[in-house]
């Protein structure tokens, strides 16, 4: 009789094992965790952008109810060092980051004092009892301006405001520029905008004194790299400093930083010998949450007359804000611009320039896509723009360029390489499923009718699953191309698997439960994932650059396989069979063909319990731990196609189809990858239609809650209408691609194109986003403004 062979789980739609809880409010969040014993710290932060501190009155707090202590930098300064993000790029001017600000403040929102108290309620009573006096100085909020030699300085005994400045040439450049036949260019700015997840930051450290140790329960998507920061930065070795991040309620890069808040409930905690926790509220995030994009990138693209590229120049300006963050550097969405412009594009000549530029604001760091929404916008408006000029539709001239798929490996003019992936599939699957030319005809004909309907289309290629050859973020001296796992059977028979990522809603628990149930033949409800904890592996650094499915997969393969070889050869010894006759299947080890069997428990009581059952020679250490390093990482792309009808009345935008085709290799599971698309692109449409984080000109935040900070809600996000390509990826054990980031990447391109094509009856370019009515009712005023100058 033959049994039944249980399917293999990796590409199966399995539901996410972690909704359950998550979904039903079991979730256990930081802020979750009984405080019962802990001090409630609040934050007194600048609301100065620039000034140098004079003094700060503070008895009054001291004295209030419930007060437990007041604190300023001098309090703490002797029990922990400076964060300083280092980086290997020549030039680069990292800056020192106090947990609470050393003599001046550089934004508003920088933490100067900490309060500790009874209740939260109770701090921040105390917090408005103390004053602070500063002497003002000097504001200039605009990067291009600050980058000015005569600028003023925001950090003391600086060179420049520049923090970073790179390039890259390849290629003839110059003789690219000489009267091509086709020639556009253009400024294009994209506006600062937030990661605004669920969960605001929140830290709760909980002190061992009688044993000198530390744990940081963090709402952290790199919980292995902030112990390792806090070790260094408190002198504190990693086995007395535990880091974990339990269920996370989102980060989308704004939690892959070391805060200051982190570094004053540790250092506050050790301190006094209590527990110090801290939950971060909107405003605070609002205000102090790394930000994103805030570039400005002054491009030409030249073309010969067939419409293929000869050259690509650019200059990026971006506005890191005041921190060189810790540990990316502020090179990290900057560079990222310039390294990603050409795209997926046949590119012969580029010449990039970047700087980025310290000001009185929130530092900028990672946010999903990381500098690729600013280039694929940048690149892909061009593209449309050079479409134009030719008399080619956006499609045909895409075509045209995009890397065929007998060039790769493609090498970038930056180095980057393309291994290999569906670009042409990609752009031809998304049309066939948009029905691009039916949907062209029907624009012509509501076009006829007045009606301002555009169509847009982006493509784009980004690396994923970085290995150690190249870190996630240019020049930074910090391994993020590794993972480890450790996986044990235990002596009840249940199977334990450690990662160093980090789930903060990716489903981790779901996509490496389902790698590890398929080379185990284990069931997935026997196994336990888990991750985001630092004592549970040797070095982990958590969960970013859509690297898990790659990194931590392979780790999870190489693990689960060596367990799997050691399990049967134990079995082969208990069920008397050669190794090769047996499987592993359902959490059991059987001899193919025979009645033989052993479950994983009656394995484990054998090895573990049963004395004299297996003998010494045969048995084995069922704990292994792999590390997975990809080397170069992988190549993950994408187009897609959206329709958009702009109101004439209010000039707001409606999305009206959307569809993305995209490629991230063998899929773990379509349900998470579909939903991660979904997340993604929603908050692409944000920052293409809605988000934008203003300062004023004194370096005020003018967005400073939700109401005044515009996310996408139901109505703005489209349905999405997917279509999977999926390219055997060479480099990657598992033939995985990462995808947590693309559909923030195409989105605002996309979008910033049909917006453009529907609006071109008009003449008006989009060269700003979010492109917001008011933006869209002042190009429509100039433009009709200019025409009347004209006639
Ligand atoms: N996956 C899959 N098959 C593939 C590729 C991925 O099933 N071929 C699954 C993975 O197993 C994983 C998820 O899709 O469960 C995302 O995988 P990956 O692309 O490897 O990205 P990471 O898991 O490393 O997550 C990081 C990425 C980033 S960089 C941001 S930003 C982001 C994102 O994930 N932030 C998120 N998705 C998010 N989703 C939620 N809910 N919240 C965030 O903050
Ligand atoms: S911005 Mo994603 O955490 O790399």
């Amino acid at each position: 009789m033959r049994e039944r062979t249980r399917d293999k789980l990796v590409g199966q739609p399995v539901r996410r094992v972690e909704d359950a809880r998550l979904l039903t409010g079991r979730g256990r969040y930081v802020d979750d965790r009984p405080s019962g014993h802990a001090l409630h710290m609040a934050i007194l932060r600048s609301d100065q952008p620039h000034a140098r501190i004079v003094a700060i009155r503070a008895d009054a707090a001291r004295g209030m109810r419930g007060v437990y202590g007041v604190y300023t930098w001098q309090d703490i300064e002797r029990l922990i060092k400076p964060a300083l993000a280092v980086s290997r790029m020549s030039g680069y001017q990292p800056t020192p980051i106090h947990a609470l600000a050393n003599g001046k403040v550089h934004f508003v929102g920088e933490p100067v004092v900490a309060i500790l108290a009874e209740s939260r309620y109770l701090a921040e009573d105390a917090r408005d009892a103390i004053e602070v006096e500063y002497e003002p100085l000097p504001v200039c909020t605009d990067a291009e301006a600050a980058a000015l030699e005569d600028a003023p300085l925001l950090h003391d005994g600086f060179a420049s405001n520049v923090l970073v400045e790179r390039s890259f040439v390849r290629g003839e450049i110059e003789q690219a520029f000489i009267n091509p036949p086709v020639l556009v260019g253009g400024r294009f700015r994209f506006h600062r905008k937030t990661s605004a997840a669920m969960e605001p930051r929140c830290y709760l450290a909980e002190v061992d004194a009688g044993r000198d140790a530390l744990t940081l329960y963090t709402s952290s998507q790199v919980p292995g790299i902030i112990r390792d920061a806090l070790a260094d930065l408190l002198d504190m070795p990693g086995n007395r400093l535990t880091t974990i991040a339990p269920d996370v309620g989102g980060g989308f890069g704004g939690k892959t930083s070391l805060y200051q808040e982190e570094m004053l409930v540790c250092v506050l905690a050790r301190k006094i010998g209590e527990n110090v926790k801290w939950t971060g509220d909107r405003l605070e995030d609002l205000l102090s949450t790394s930000q994103a994009f805030d570039e400005l990138v002054t491009a030409e693209l030249s073309l010969d007359a067939h419409g293929q590229i000869l050259g690509l120049r650019a200059d990026v300006v971006g506005d890191v804000g005041a921190y060189s963050i810790y540990p990316w550097t502020c090179g990290i969405e900057p560079v990222q611009v310039i390294s990603f412009l050409p795209g997926p594009y046949r590119v012969p000549a580029y010449h990039g320039h970047v700087r980025g530029v310290t000001t009185p604001k929130a530092p900028t760091g990672p946010y999903r896509g990381v500098g690729r929404p600013t280039s694929t916008f940048a690149m892909e408006r061009l593209m449309d723009m050079a479409a134009k000029q030719l008399g080619l539709d956006p499609a045909e001239i895409r075509r045209r360029n995009l890397v065929r798929d007998e060039e790769f490996p493609y090498r970038t003019p930056v180095g980057i390489v393309w291994d290999r992936s569906a670009f042409m599939g990609g752009l031809e699957g998304a049309m066939e499923r948009f029905d691009y030319n039916a949907a062209r005809e029907a624009q012509a004909r509501a076009r006829a009718e007045g009606r301002w309907i555009g169509i847009g289309v982006a493509c784009y290629a980004e690396l994923s699953g970085i290995g150690s050859r190249i870190s996630a973020s240019p020049g930074m001296p910090i391994n993020t191309g590794t993972d480890t796992c450790v996986i044990q059977l235990d002596s009840t028979g249940s199977i334990t698997a450690s990662f160093g990522c980090a789930s903060h809603g990716q489903g981790h628990e779901t996509t490496l439960g389902q790698v590890l149930a398929d080379e185990l033949g284990a069931r997935l409800e026997d196994l336990r994932v888990i991750t985001g904890n630092s004592s549970t592996v040797p070095h982990g650094t958590g969960s970013y650059a859509s690297r898990t499915a790659v990194i931590s997969s392979g780790a999870g393969i190489l693990a689960a396989r060596e367990l799997r070889e050691r399990m049967l050869r134990v079995a082969a010894h208990l069920l008397d069979s050669p190794v090769e006759y047996l499987e592993c299947v359902d959490s059991s080890i059987r001899v193919q063909g025979g009645d033989g069997r052993i479950t994983f428990p009656e394995l484990a009581r054998a090895l573990y319990s049963q004395m004299g059952r297996v003998p010494g020679d045969v048995r084995e250490e069922m704990c292994v731990t792999r590390v997975y390093d990809p080397v170069v990482g992988t190549t993950s792309s994408a187009t897609h196609l959206v329709q958009v009808e702009v109101d004439p009345q209010t000039y707001a935008v409606h999305i009206q189809r959307y569809v993305i085709a995209e490629d991230c290799g063998r899929i773990i599971n379509p349900l998470i990858v579909a939903g991660q698309t979904r997340g993604a692109l929603a908050q692409g449409v944000g920052a293409a239609l809605l988000e934008e984080v203003v300062y004023d000109a004194d370096g005020q935040l003018l967005t400073a809650s939700m109401v005044d900070y515009l996310l996408p809600s139901a109505p703005e996000v489209p349905e999405l209408e997917m279509v999977h390509l999926h390219t055997e990826a060479p480099n990657t054990l598992g033939g995985f691609r990462g995808m947590g980031e693309g559909g923030t990447i195409g989105s605002p391109a996309a979008i910033a194109n049909a917006v453009a094509d529907a609006l071109s009856p008009l003449g008006i370019e989009i060269s700003e986003l979010p492109v917001t009515p008011e933006r869209i009712f002042q190009l429509i005023q100039s433009t009709s403004l200019k025409r009347k100058e004209e006639n």
